[in-house]
């Protein structure tokens, strides 16, 4: 050991679990990552990401100055610019400026509504209160959102309509008190893998029973009781025939009913329909398998429900989140430890962006931005005069995306996003953006959307600053500064005190001192200001150990899971549901369905982990087929094939594997050079406005070597 050696401590920059990392430096090299065995949610483990996926941080790829493109873009004829000759550098003084006279131009021109921004998921509690605030107090839109639209969005509208809350009601690791479990829609171990770890452990040393509900054969199928391999899309069928097995053989809890909910009686009368006659031949799961997991599910005493995205990333992804929640309402399995209704959360701090209020509809806090009086308080919190603040609901993002052009969304700024690969339709996304009058991206690396942009601003990644992440279970956790910032990069907090100070002076108001913040710290003494359940969370409180929100006060411990007594709207509402089905039905011209997500070893987009080692373990973008269908088309394992949908085109090679069922198939998105959303279709649930990724009609056929897209060609970054 040097005298330069030193151990950060950290919280994992990918996924939501928000494992504890410890950054062993020597000078500003990080050289090893490990976790402490005491680490509250992972208690020492780390999936391969945590581990191994810092690297990006180093990437010669970074962007380490502001940069201007040298040719002005146009609308209609906007282009993507990858290579750094077609930008120039410029002083952050100047990057600055141009953006604030070229924003304020377009405000003064076409209004609020003209002005929209894309938070960012993967950066801090501090940034995304920050830009939030900017967008709101200075352009007076409430056009801000970020990809928990994309992600959970059903999930959350189901929880506030039956409960009123949007997060998970208990903390991962109460899985150990589990005597049954059910896991839908999601693949735990490979998106949220230490809390997959838990599990095993909950089924290996506990003896808890395990239901999955997916088509796909995913590993935690290995550890299950039952598994019940349904088609896409048919959830509703199939957890409202448990409801319906359980309500006609009496498992429901009576007690729980009457002191707790409301509306049950139209609730059953709807689940007359759903027997599991009528579900599996919805679902194609056999009828026993149901009645077995709803028997599994209604005898248990302690039983929780799981669920990530083949929930609520359909187009009536709310009806299936409401199926479940349902089904905890109707057992009483929720409001006691080892229960619940537990939404895994994606991004490392999705969960506290939005709690941020990076979404449309309200301000921090979840505090309706059409409620007067929360205007008027944030008006106050931000020295607004009053009624200045913009009432109307927001645009999300797929809206914004649509709405780019005339009479539209004119000026947007993406810090840390990546729609031209996560939005749908990747087509006609690309045709919007090529509309914009003026885009500004923040991030780390000119990603597939950033090309687009005017101006490129460097920000500093996760290792390079300060701040919080709020993690699944709603655990506020330090993010601590280990490296010094790559060139001229700057904290994107930073970044946005200097732009909205130039905003300020431009729109003739003395109002700096609401952007002077000398700490992130500081950031998030003014956000427990204004947002309840953040009141207790202080830097010297969470210094040792994460904190779960809501802390009311600093003297209030944290909550380990919600509604003890009571739920935040009173009863729990029972939803009477019906038949829904997805938006695109297979047909004779494309007869199977595609399901599009996530490998381990990648992040979405991949701007980060295909700037990793990480993308020497899983190099190529691979399509699961069951052998069945692949003899059926004649595709051989490794072979490459053009799948084709009704709005584009990729190839891609096979994987031929039992891990789909016959006639789905499943493509990870993290690849543009068969960029899976060309082929994904951007209609969306009427309430959650979340698109239907996971379900979509498409054909496949076998494809030549040389219709393989050469990664270094980046074929899929020009028009398709
Ligand atoms: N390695 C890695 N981990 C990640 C991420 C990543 O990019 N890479 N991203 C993070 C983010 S932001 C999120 S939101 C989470 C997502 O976590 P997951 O939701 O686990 O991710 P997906 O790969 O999209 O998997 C969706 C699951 O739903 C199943 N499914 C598909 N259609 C249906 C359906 O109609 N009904 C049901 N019941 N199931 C269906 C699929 O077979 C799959 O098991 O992962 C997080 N973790
Ligand atoms: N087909 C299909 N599409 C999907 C999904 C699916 O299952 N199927 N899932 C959807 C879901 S759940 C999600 S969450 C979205 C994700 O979609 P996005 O959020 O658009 O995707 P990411 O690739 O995570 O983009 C994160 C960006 O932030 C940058 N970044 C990282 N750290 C920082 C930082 O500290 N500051 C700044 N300024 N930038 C930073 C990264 O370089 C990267 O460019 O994709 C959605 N799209
Ligand atoms: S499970 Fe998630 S938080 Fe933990 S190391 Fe892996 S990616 Fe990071
Ligand atoms: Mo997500």
């Amino acid at each position: 050991m040097t005298l330069n050696d030193r151990v950060v401590s950290t919280t994992c920059p990918f996924c939501g679990v928000g494992c504890t990392l410890q950054l062993h430096m020597q000078d500003d090299f990080i050289y090893r990552v490990t976790s402490p065995h005491d680490s509250v949610v992972n208690h020492g483990n780390l999936c391969v990401k945590g581990r191994f996926g810092y690297d990006f941080v180093y990437n010669q790829k970074r962007v380490t100055t502001p940069l201007i493109r040298r040719t002005p873009q146009k609308p209609g004829q906007r282009s993507q610019a990858f290579d750094l000759s077609e930008w120039r550098e410029a002083t952050w003084d100047e990057a600055l400026d141009y953006i604030a006279d070229r924003q304020m131009e377009i405000y003064r021109r076409d209004g609020a509504h003209a002005m929209a921004v894309f938070c960012c998921a993967k950066a801090t509690n501090e940034d995304n209160y920050l830009i939030e605030k900017l967008f709101r107090s200075l352009f007076r839109t409430n056009h801000v959102d970020h990809c928990t639209r994309l992600c959970h969005a059903a999930s959350v509208v189901a929880l506030q309509m039956a409960v009123g809350s949007s997060a998970m009601s208990n903390t991962a690791a109460e899985v150990a008190l589990n005597d049954v479990f059910i896991v839908t829609g999601s693949n735990t171990s490979e998106n949220h893998p230490i809390i997959a770890l838990q599990m095993k452990a909950a089924i290996q040393k506990n003896g808890a029973k395990l239901i999955v509900v997916d088509p796909r054969r995913v590993e935690m199928v290995n550890y299950a009781t039952l598994w019940l391999p349904e088609k896409p899309g048919s959830d509703v069928s199939v957890f409202s025939a448990m409801a319906h097995v359980i309500l006609k053989e009496k498992l429901y809890n009576q007690a729980f009913i009457d002191e707790r909910t409301e509306n049950f009686a139209a609730f059953a009368a709807s689940m007359e329909k759903f027997t599991p006659e009528y579900a599996e031949s919805v679902s194609g799961v056999d009828r026993n398998l149901i009645v077995e997991a709803a028997r599994l599910y209604g005898n248990a005493k302690n039983a929780a429900i799981y669920w990530s995205l083949g929930i609520p990333e359909h187009t009536h992804g709310t009806a299936n989140a409401l199926a479940l929640i349902n089904l905890a309402l109707l057992t009483g399995n929720i409001g006691r430890p080892g229960t619940g209704l537990n939404p895994l959360r994606g991004q490392n701090n999705v969960q506290g962006a939005s709690d941020m209020g990076a979404m449309p509809w309200h301000y921090p806090g979840y505090q309706r931005v059409d409620n007067e009086d929360n205007a008027r308080k944030f008006e106050q919190a931000w020295n607004i005069e009053p009624g200045g603040l913009n009432r109307q609901l927001g645009l999300t993002t797929t809206e914004i995306v649509s709405s780019i052009g005339p009479g539209g969304v004119q000026a947007l700024y993406i810090m840390g996003e990546n729609p031209m690969m996560s939005e749908p339709d990747l087509n006609h996304t690309r045709h919007k953006f090529e509309q914009l009058e003026f885009l500004v991206a923040q991030d780390i690396f000119i990603n597939e959307s950033g090309a687009f942009a005017d101006v490129f601003l460097p920000a500093t990644s996760w290792a390079e600053k300060d701040g919080t992440f709020t993690n699944t279970d709603r655990r506020v956790q330090r993010v601590r500064q280990a490296i010094q910032p790559r060139g001229q990069a700057r904290p994107d907090w930073k970044i946005l005190c200097d732009l909205a100070k130039r905003l300020e002076a431009r729109l003739g108001r003395p109002n700096s001192a609401y952007w002077d913040y000398q700490h992130p710290s500081d950031i998030m003494r003014e956000i427990g200001s204004v947002v309840p359940e953040y009141r207790g969370i202080t830097y010297p409180r969470i210094e040792r150990e994460g904190i779960q929100v809501p802390s009311w006060d600093e003297d209030h411990p944290g909550t380990p899971y919600l509604f003890a007594g009571t739920f935040p709207r009173g009863r729990g509402k029972f939803h009477p549901l019906d038949d829904a089905h997805m938006a695109e039905m297979p047909d004779e011209d494309y007869p199977l369905i595609l399901t599009t997500g996530r490998v381990l070893e990648h992040w979405h987009g991949g701007t980060l982990t295909r700037h990793s080692w990480l993308d020497d373990l899983f190099p190529e973008a691979l399509m699961e087929i069951n052998p069945a269908d692949a003899a059926r088309l004649n595709v051989a394992e490794g072979s490459p094939v053009r799948v084709t949908s009704r709005r584009g085109s990729i190839v891609l090679r096979a994987r031929v594997t039992q891990k789909t069922t016959p006639g789905v198939v499943f493509i990870p998105f993290h690849f543009h050079e068969a960029a899976a959303n060309l082929l994904t279709q951007d209609v969306i649930d009427p309430q959650a406005k979340i698109p239907e990724y996971k379900a979509s009609a498409v054909r496949v056929a076998p494809a030549s070597e040389s219709e393989l897209v050469n990664p270094e060609a980046r074929q899929v970054r020009g028009r398709y």
